[in-house]
């Protein structure tokens, strides 16, 4: 075949074209004379996968040959998004790929539209990782990402008479082009069972779980290349298939079907991924998946430490794992089991090599997100660990003790178990305890942590505490998902930004240019007619592509606000109403995000923003000046077309809550400018564009902290305000809801009436206040173009390049390879 003839090393870009063919035919089997649309992405995936593996194999090789300590990133989510145009970027092979598609009869926009984006995260944290991994490659650093193949993502979202409706996400219908299964390579993961204690022939207590069940894992590799650099980094999903052993022993007593039905139970650990973000369910399988990524991936990280031949107690010399969050924290007891029970080592050593193995990130300070795990439940499915938990617990609390003799009620605090009524164990207990280093991922956060939350552990380890502020990366979040913006920048600092984001600053100079100011309105305006388009195309809605596009998309949670952002646009509305000429600028309000499936108020302000949407969007008064758009299923493919064109990016969580956000530096490198409260890294932003640049508004923590202690009383608000009181009195009264007057009363009622826990009312009048500050920037048009190019430039802080190396640095001890 036409293979032979290239040496698989080099493959010249000028194959593409034939590799194309060659897949569509050998791998596919299909005819390909004419091969469709779907069937040609496919093939150029594998034409590109090939590449990668090479590469990935080199890269291997390289950190094999310096014996570096490899990084170990464990974590339940990565959102990746879609790969084909990243991969082209990466590889520089963007042109070739546009070439040879032509030739097919395609355009890259066609074929690229044809990828189904993998969810297998629920929001930040896992788009985190993915930036992350894209960094981490970037900087040729010796590491590994490690998650779970769910089989369904992230539900696929639906709104349907204005209602959140979910659906399955069935993202692998579609085969899958950019992975490697190792079918023949898997790990076995136990669960269930009970400890045997023994002495063996020296006299050695020794545990051993029996009984129990078994499931493999196989490992699924997709490869994460660096940007022009050679470098391509692995992240090994794992998918659970059923083990062989089990099914032989139904199938002897002749049981087939029970044989069957093992095996499909077995294969559920990975199909699905909870949907939960910010607060955990607590459930069984859950705790099964995050044990399951746990022991396949330790079994992955001893088999290659073994092959150096080195001791026991260079562990951490050669290796660093990283939890991201506490959902893999369980990787702490598993590797004290491995070393204790397994490899015999005293519990001390076993101990001395833990902690100087493991570092933990927080995301989130939310009490109701900490995960705890009823003490029963883990008894059941994890026995052993358990037991070493209870004695990591027993040494921990014997040198706090020592350390702080007088501060009997301490104890019970730090505890790894929380003892009342029902007993728990607490996962950020075991993390904090079992790791050298725990960051926040803002400095804000960071200092929360040290302050509040954890405070008594930043007693009893200070040394262990650092902040790791959150970046993205550039050459998703502005390089592919706007390019032509990319394109003008490039055109006059050059190229260098892509990889040191720093290089922006050089931008500053024309932030004066009236040239550059209309190139880049013009840029803009470009992308958010696109955006117009799409919302014309999927809602039916007009906007006008000279309003203010106000966007606010995340996922929705009544602590980030997006009801404050409702009352602020029905505020508008009754302004129009009263007074059509008012003078208000025109705004098109566009919003996105997921609920949880559970989350009623989550669900039910998804529903209000949908009723006011409908209202205002059909009320000949309004016409042009006001819009309220509802973009269902927002997701990184999503996220990519919004970002370029949006003007004002909302960051509006009650303070102290939003541990960093990054959404919120994606709009800003993409020239938003930002409305947000003094939270997360908001306020390192402000820091950085300057406060003429962004606009910051309401309770700093403390304050809602105060103002919580004092007792908060939401009615003055709604008493003495007499915009807000009509907006909530609309609300309640069914103005929005004609068929059902009483429909979205409770949420009213949460804010008058049951204490408005994330001071919504509180905030309301400074959020308008702001809100009337940026609408009269946005008239002064070459203002708004300056502060636009300034927020791009100002921006290179937020790179994860930046990130990724204060981890490299300063946590994991690494360097490129
Ligand atoms: O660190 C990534 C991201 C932050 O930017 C968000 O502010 C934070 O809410 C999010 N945290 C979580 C917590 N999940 N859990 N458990 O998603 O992390």
């Amino acid at each position: 075949g036409m293979r032979e003839t290239a040496s698989p090393a080099t493959l010249p870009a000028d194959t593409l074209k034939a590799d194309i063919l060659w897949h569509v035919l050998y791998s596919l089997g299909r005819d390909n004379e004419r091969p469709d649309r779907q069937t040609v992405f496919r093939a150029l995936a594998l034409a590109l996968r090939d590449r990668l593996v090479e590469k990935w194999i080199a890269s291997q090789r390289a950190i094999y040959a310096k014996s570096s300590k490899r990084v170990y990133y464990l974590s339940l989510e990565f959102l990746p998004g879609p790969f084909l145009r990243q991969n082209l970027i990466a590889l520089g092979l963007e042109k070739e790929a546009r070439d040879a598609l032509t030739e097919l009869g395609f355009t890259l926009d066609d074929v690229a539209g044809e990828e189904w984006e993998p969810g297998l995260g629920n929001g930040g944290l896992g788009r985190l990782a993915s930036c992350y991994l894209d960094s981490m490659a970037a900087l040729r650093l010796p590491a590994y990402g490690y998650g779970i193949r769910y089989a369904f993502g992230i539900f696929h979202q639906l709104i349907r008479d204005g209602q959140q409706v979910e659906r399955a996400d069935n993202w692998l219908r579609g085969g899958q082009h950019w992975e490697f299964e190792r079918t023949h390579y898997m790990h076995p993961v136990r669960f269930y069972g009970s400890v045997r204690e023994w002495v063996d022939e020296q006299g050695r207590l020794r545990h051993t779980l029996e009984g129990g069940s078994t499931v493999m894992a196989m490992a699924c590799d997709m490869f994460i290349p660096g940007y022009r650099n050679d470098y391509v980094l692995n992240m090994r999903l794992w998918a659970a298939k059923s083990s062989r052993e089990f099914e032989f022993s139904f199938f002897n007593t002749g049981d087939y079907i029970g044989a069957v039905e093992k095996k499909i139970r077995d294969e559920n650990i990975s199909m699905v991924l909870y949907p939960n973000d910010e607060a955990p369910e607590g459930k069984e399988l859950r705790l099964k998946q995050q044990f399951f990524l746990v022991s396949a991936t330790m079994q992955d990280i001893v088999r290659r430490f073994r092959k150096k031949g080195v001791a026991w107690d260079q562990f951490p010399r050669k290796n660093v794992i990283h939890l991201n969050e506490t959902h893999p924290a369980v990787a702490i007891p598993e590797l004290m089991r491995l070393l204790v029970d397994e490899e015999l080592l005293p519990w001390e050593e076993a101990w001395y090599i833990c902690v100087r193995t493991f570092a933990y990130t927080n995301h989130t300070v939310l009490p109701e997100a900490l995960e705890v795990w009823p003490e029963e439940l883990f008894r059941k499915v994890l026995p052993r660990h358990l037991q070493i938990i209870y004695e990591i617990n027993r040494r921990f609390l014997h040198d706090v003790r020592r350390q702080f003799p007088h501060d009997p009620g301490l104890l019970a605090r730090v505890s790894l178990i929380h003892e009342g009524e029902q007993r728990f164990v607490r996962m950020s207990h075991l993390a904090i305890v079992g790791s050298f280093s725990v960051n926040g991922v803002s400095a804000h956060h960071s200092n929360i942590i040290k302050e509040s939350i954890f405070n008594e552990f930043y007693k009893i380890f200070p040394e262990r505490f650092n902040n790791k502020t959150n970046g993205i990366t550039p050459r998703r979040w502005l390089r592919q998902c706007n390019p032509t913006l990319a394109w003008l920048i490039t055109e006059h600092i050059g190229t260098e930004w892509l990889t040191d984001l720093e290089q922006l600053k050089k931008l500053e100079p024309y932030a004066e240019s009236a040239g550059f100011q209309k190139a880049w309105m013009e840029v803009r305006l470009r992308n958010k007619q696109k955006l117009a388009e799409y919302i014309h195309a999927k809602n039916g809605i007009t906007i006008l592509p000279e309003s203010l596009y106000d966007v606010h998309v995340k996922r929705f949670h009544e602590y980030k606000r997006q009801l404050l952002n409702i009352l602020h646009v029905i505020t508008l509305y009754n302004r129009i109403r009263r007074d059509p000429d008012a003078g208000i600028v025109p705004r098109t309000f566009i919003f996105g995000g997921k609920a949880a499936p559970g989350y009623y108020m989550a669900k039910h302000i998804i529903q209000l923003i949908n009723a006011v949407g409908y209202t205002i969007n059909t009320d000949p008064r309004v016409g042009d000046m006001l819009k309220v758009v509802f973009l269902q299923n927002y997701c990184v493919t999503l996220a990519e077309r919004i970002m370029p064109a949006t003007d004002l990016s909302e960051q509006i969580s009650t303070a102290g809550m939003e541990a960093s956000g990054t959404g919120n530096m994606k709009f800003a490198l993409n020239g938003a400018i930002t409305i947000g409260t003094h939270d997360g890294a908001n306020i390192e932003m402000l820091e950085h564009v300057g406060d003429e640049n962004l606009f910051l508004f309401g309770l700093l923590s403390h304050e809602v902290e105060d103002l919580r202690r004092q007792g908060y009383n939401p009615r003055t608000f709604y008493e003495t305000d007499s915009e807000l009181r009509e907006v909530l009195d609309m609300i309640s009264g069914g103005y929005f809801s004609p068929g059902d007057p009483h429909m979205f009363r409770d949420i009213v009622e949460s804010l008058l009436n049951h204490g408005d826990r994330y001071m919504v009312l509180a905030d309301f009048r400074s959020y308008a206040y702001r809100q009337q500050d940026a609408a009269r920037a946005y008239l002064d048009q070459p203002g708004w173009a300056r502060r636009s190019m300034l927020n791009t430039a100002r921006m290179g802080f937020f790179s994860s390049d930046r990130s990724m190396g204060e981890y490299a640095r300063d946590i994991w001890g690494v360097e490129g390879v």
